[in-house]
């Protein structure tokens, strides 16, 4: 399936508006022996419009991403991916991790699962939080709503109440199990959804308003800046590229960011046939499950 987006659409439409340009209603007019000039003009204006229209929408397909439902799983919740890995969760609360083309079941029960940088972690119906460790979940002794690994070297939670927290790169990569120390260090705000990335953490609130702040291994921060735009969930894939999703169920990434400007410089509408709950993006693929339970990967 192409879900790639309008610039498929757009060319088909072009393409049917130039057929009609160019056949049978210019050759009636060009036989009305009464008026040839202008009939001559109007063949001529509608020539050149089908081909503005055709390189408009040229330009358009080049920002186009092609999508494939993935038929192997049904019914995700949500799905993460980071350094080349892809974990999911579905609507059953079952943890998969790809390998192939099959998804693996893991072991437990989770609603949320992150790979990246710091690791494989998940959070599960009771708020608790693990850390993938030889093949199983250790338990972390604090709560956490949803968090994210993909940041260089630690991750950041929300707890139930939405009050964001940082953990130390030493304290995520060295956690492996109850006993290891744990230095969680609270951030300001409430947040519903965060994750991290190379330049910084990306965070949205209750109201879908965008922030973003930038944090050194330690967690020591300058505090959130606003960003414009609404979105009900974010993503920042490992390269830095951020994608999220609005409460219409549209995808959004965010042009221009770099290390010296990592707030970018705007939102882009990335197309898709379906309104769309939850986007991750790692290595050139973007991955979306649809509010009907669809999952597609998509490239461009
Ligand atoms: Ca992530």
């Amino acid at each position: 399936m192409r879900g790639g987006g309008k610039g498929i659409k757009c060319v088909t439409l072009s393409l049917v508006q130039f057929k009609h340009y160019m056949g049978p209603p210019i050759t009636t007019l060009s036989n009305s022996s009464t008026n040839m000039p202008p009939a001559k003009y109007s063949r001529d204006i509608m020539r050149a419009t089908a081909a503005v229209l055709l390189v408009l929408c040229l330009l358009t397909i080049g920002h186009a991403w092609d999508c494939q439902i993935v038929v192997d799983i049904k019914n995700l919740m949500q799905i993460d991916a980071g350094l080349g890995q892809v974990v999911a969760t579905d609507t059953s609360q079952i943890p998969y991790y790809l390998v192939g083309d099959e998804w693996v079941r893991l072991p437990g029960s989770l609603r949320h699962i992150t790979v990246g940088p710091a690791g494989i972690w998940g959070v599960n119906n009771g708020n608790l939080m693990f850390k993938y460790v030889a093949g199983n979940w250790v338990q972390m002794a604090t709560g956490a709503k949803q968090l994210d690994a993909g940041g260089a070297v630690f991750l950041v939670g929300d707890n139930i109440d939405d009050t964001p927290w940082c953990l130390s790169r030493s304290a995520s990569l060295g956690f492996m199990g109850p006993d290891s120390p744990l230095r969680g260090i609270m951030l300001p705000g409430a947040v519903k959804y965060s994750s991290c990335g190379p330049f910084g953490c990306w965070a949205v609130n209750k109201n879908d308003d965008i922030y973003l702040m930038s944090l050194n291994q330690d967690c020591q921060n300058n505090g959130w800046s606003h960003i414009d735009g609404k979105l009900s969930m974010i993503e920042v894939a490992t390269d830095g590229s951020v994608f999220g999703v609005n409460s219409a169920g549209q995808v959004y990434t965010r042009d221009g960011i770099t290390a010296s400007k990592p707030d970018g410089t705007g939102w882009r509408i990335v197309p898709m046939y379906m309104p769309i709950k939850h986007v991750t993006y790692d290595l050139g693929r973007l991955w979306v499950v649809s509010n009907s339970g669809f999952t597609m990967v998509c490239t461009h």
